[in-house]
C-alpha cells in the first residue's frame, strides 16, 4: 500500500493522471536514459549557431562560494566549502626550495550537487518506486545512480536557449512572493518577445527572484512557502512545445506553494520522473535579462552541460549564453 504522507487522496490522483498524460516513458526506447535531451538534433544545434550575431557571451549562473544560496534547513544542503591543500605558505616550509622559487597551489571544494547554480538530473525524483523511463529505484542507491546517471547527459546540453523574461512582461520586475507563472503567461510572453517556439528549445524563465539573492536576503530567495515559479499546469505547455531542458531563477523551478495540497514539489514529480526532462534551478538571469532586452533578441546559442559525475543525481554548472 503507498503511503500518501498525508496528502489527499485528489492531489495523488492528479499527479498520476498528469504523469501518465505526458509520459515520455518508451518514446526514446526502453533504455533511454536521457529523456527530452532526445528533442535536440544535430539540425537544431546547427540552427542553435546561427544565433551567435555579435560573439558576445553571458553568464548564467553563480560563483560556487561560502555565499551561495544556502541557509540552515531540513534539506542539508550547505555552501561550498573550499579549502587549499597546498599554497605558497607550503613552499616556503619545503626544505629544498624550487630553482626560480616555483611552486604550485592545489585545493579541494566539498559542496552537495544541489547547493547552487544546478541541473536536476533524472534520477533525483521518483515516485512509486519507480524513476525516468520505469527504472526501479533500486537503481540510486548508495553507490549512486546505476541507470539515469547524470554522466550520460553530459554532451547534450547545447541548442537554442530561449529567455521566457516572465517578470518583465508582467512589468513587475520580480513577481510577488507565490505568484504561479501560467501556461498563459509563458505563450503570451514568449509571442511578446518574438519567439516562436521550436522542438528542443532550452527554455529559461525569469521570475526576477534572484535579485533578491544577489542582495544578500537569503530567507526571501529559499523561502520553502512563498516562492514565484511555475505553475503545475504549464507542464502540458512544455509537453506540448517538446522543450529540451528548463532552467528558472528561483530555487526550485515550480511555484511556492504548489497549488497541489499536501505535495511539496509536484511540478518536479511529473517533469523529471514522467517527462525525463532536465531541471536547472538557481540560475541568475539578471545579466542575459539586460542584454536581451537592449536589443529585442530572446534567443540566443546556450551551452551549458553538467560535470561527467559518474552516477551523480545532478550536477553544478557554467552555463552560457552564446549571442
Ligand atoms: C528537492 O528539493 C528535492 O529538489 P530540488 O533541489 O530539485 O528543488
Amino acid at each position: 500500500m503507498t503511503n500518501n504522507g498525508g496528502a489527499p487522496e485528489s492531489s495523488i490522483a492528479l499527479i498520476r493522471a498528469t504523469g501518465k498524460r505526458l509520459s515520455n516513458w518508451g518514446r526514446w526506447g526502453e533504455d533511454d536514459e536521457r529523456g527530452t535531451l532526445n528533442y535536440i538534433t544535430p539540425d537544431a544545434i546547427r540552427h542553435a549557431t546561427t544565433l551567435v550575431k555579435t560573439g558576445a557571451t553571458v553568464r548564467l549562473g553563480l560563483n560556487y562560494d561560502a555565499n551561495g544560496p544556502q541557509i540552515p534547513s531540513p534539506s542539508g544542503r550547505f555552501n561550498p566549502i573550499h579549502v587549499m591543500t597546498r599554497h605558497a605558505g607550503d613552499a616556503e616550509l619545503c626544505e629544498h626550495p624550487a630553482p626560480m622559487e616555483f611552486g604550485y597551489a592545489d585545493d579541494i571544494v566539498t559542496m552537495p550537487l544541489q547547493c547552487s547554480t544546478q541541473w536536476d538530473g533524472l534520477a533525483h525524483i521518483y515516485y512509486d518506486k519507480q524513476m525516468y523511463n520505469g527504472y526501479s529505484t533500486n537503481q540510486v542507491l548508495g553507490g549512486g545512480a546505476m541507470k539515469n546517471g547524470i554522466e550520460l547527459l553530459c554532451d547534450g546540453v547545447v541548442g537554442r536557449g530561449v529567455l521566457l523574461d516572465v517578470a518583465k512582461f508582467k512589468g513587475m520586475g520580480v513577481l510577488p512572493s507565490g505568484y504561479a507563472i501560467s501556461a498563459a503567461e509563458l505563450a503570451a510572453c514568449a509571442k511578446a518577445q518574438n519567439i516562436d517556439m521550436r522542438q528542443g528549445d532550452i527554455v529559461l524563465v525569469r521570475t526576477g527572484t534572484m535579485s533578491s539573492l544577489l542582495k544578500g536576503d537569503k530567507n526571501t530567495y529559499m523561502d520553502p512557502v512563498a516562492n514565484p515559479g511555475l505553475a503545475f499546469d504549464t507542464l502540458d505547455w512544455i509537453y506540448d512545445n517538446k522543450v529540451a531542458a528548463l532552467a528558472c531563477d528561483n530555487y526550485a523551478v515550480e511555484v511556492r506553494p504548489s497549488g497541489v495540497p499536501g505535495i511539496r514539489l509536484p511540478f518536479h514529480h511529473v517533469a523529471i520522473r514522467d517527462m525525463g526532462l532536465l531541471l536547472g534551478e538557481i540560475f541568475n538571469f539578471e545579466d542575459i535579462a539586460r542584454a536581451c532586452a537592449a536589443d529585442g533578441r530572446y534567443e540566443f546559442m546556450f551551452v551549458g552541460s553538467p560535470l561527467p559525475i559518474t552516477g551523480a543525481v545532478g550536477s553544478p554548472l557554467n552555463p552560457l549564453a552564446l549571442r
